[in-house]
């Protein structure tokens, strides 16, 4: 039987694309998110890029831990075996000093960006040992590296994904599992619409004057690092767009 992929925050951006890359790619694809319709349609760009893929579907808030375990369990048997899990969902909102930030929003963030992705790990890994494979690839931030102004609770939950990854990577040491962090930069997807909240000429400002990365130049990255041969972990990957050097230095041509 083909591998099988779990992708978190597969209706959009990266996770979207991830999905397109690995059905492309051959394996099974459980995708997750909390919109039936939105869902429907990736399913679909997944069977118009690789007309035979296998999709099965699970709607469910990464937030809500009994959804997340009661969604794990729900897989039929022959989905139960995941090889690869995606832990992508994730968001920032606002862009702003911690002295008046929203309290309601570092909550969301730290509740889908830092507890989902545990909720995740906690209900899949336990099964990957069992079953003696699995691939746990986490898609973190170089916010994560160094924080930068405004971006406090952001980059301080994707510090986390880094130290989650770490931790996870050496408690399993003793297995064949691989645990991988990968750390974008700009990526033009919902990102930015999310963060300003449906500010379209925000967001768009932020992509202004430089070629960002897409969703398929990560899911790439990811793909590459799934293919590795078994011995092979790759730990780690910071990409950036070529004309950007850190979270804060970007050279952007005028226009
Ligand atoms: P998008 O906004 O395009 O996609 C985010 C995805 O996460 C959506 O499918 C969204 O679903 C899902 N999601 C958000 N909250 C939840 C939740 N509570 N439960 C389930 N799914 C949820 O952004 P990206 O593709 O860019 O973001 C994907 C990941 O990449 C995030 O972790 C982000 O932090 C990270 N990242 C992004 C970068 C960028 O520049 N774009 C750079 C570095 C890292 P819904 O539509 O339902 O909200
Ligand atoms: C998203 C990249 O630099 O906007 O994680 O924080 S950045």
């Amino acid at each position: 039987m083909n591998k099988t992929v779990l992708i978190t925050g597969a209706t959009s951006g990266i996770g979207r694309a991830c999905a397109v890359k690995f059905a492309e790619g051959g394996y099974r694809i459980i995708l997750t998110g909390r919109g039936k319709d939105k869902l429907a349609e990736v399913e679909k760009e997944i069977l118009a890029a690789a007309p035979n893929a296998e999709v099965y579907s699970l709607l469910f808030d990464v937030r809500d831990k009994s959804q997340v375990v009661s969604a794990v369990a729900s897989l039929p048997a022959e989905w139960k075996n995941i090889d690869v899990l995606i832990n992508n969902a994730g968001l920032a909102l606002g862009l702003e000093p911690e002295y008046v930030g929203n309290v309601d929003e570092w909550d969301t963030m730290i509740d889908t960006n830092i507890k989902g992705l545990l909720y995740m790990t906690r209900a899949v890994v336990p099964s990957m040992i069992e079953n003696g494979r699995g691939h746990i690839i986490n898609i973190g931030s170089v916010a994560g590296d160094a924080a930068y102004a405004n971006g406090n609770v952001y980059c301080a939950t994707k510090s986390a994904v880094k130290a989650l990854s770490d931790g996870l990577r050496i408690e399993l040491t003793h297995t064949p599992l691989r645990v991988t962090n990968l750390k974008p930069g700009l990526v033009e997807t919902n990102f930015s619409n999310t963060r300003f909240h449906g500010d379209l000429a925000r967001a768009k400002n932020v992509y202004k004057g430089i070629e960002p990365l897409k969703g398929a130049d990560i899911a790439d990255v990811a793909y590459f690092a799934a293919s590795a041969p078994a011995h092979v972990q790759i730990a780690e990957v910071l990409i950036l767009a070529t004309h950007q050097a850190s979270a804060t230095v970007v050279w952007r041509k005028d226009e």
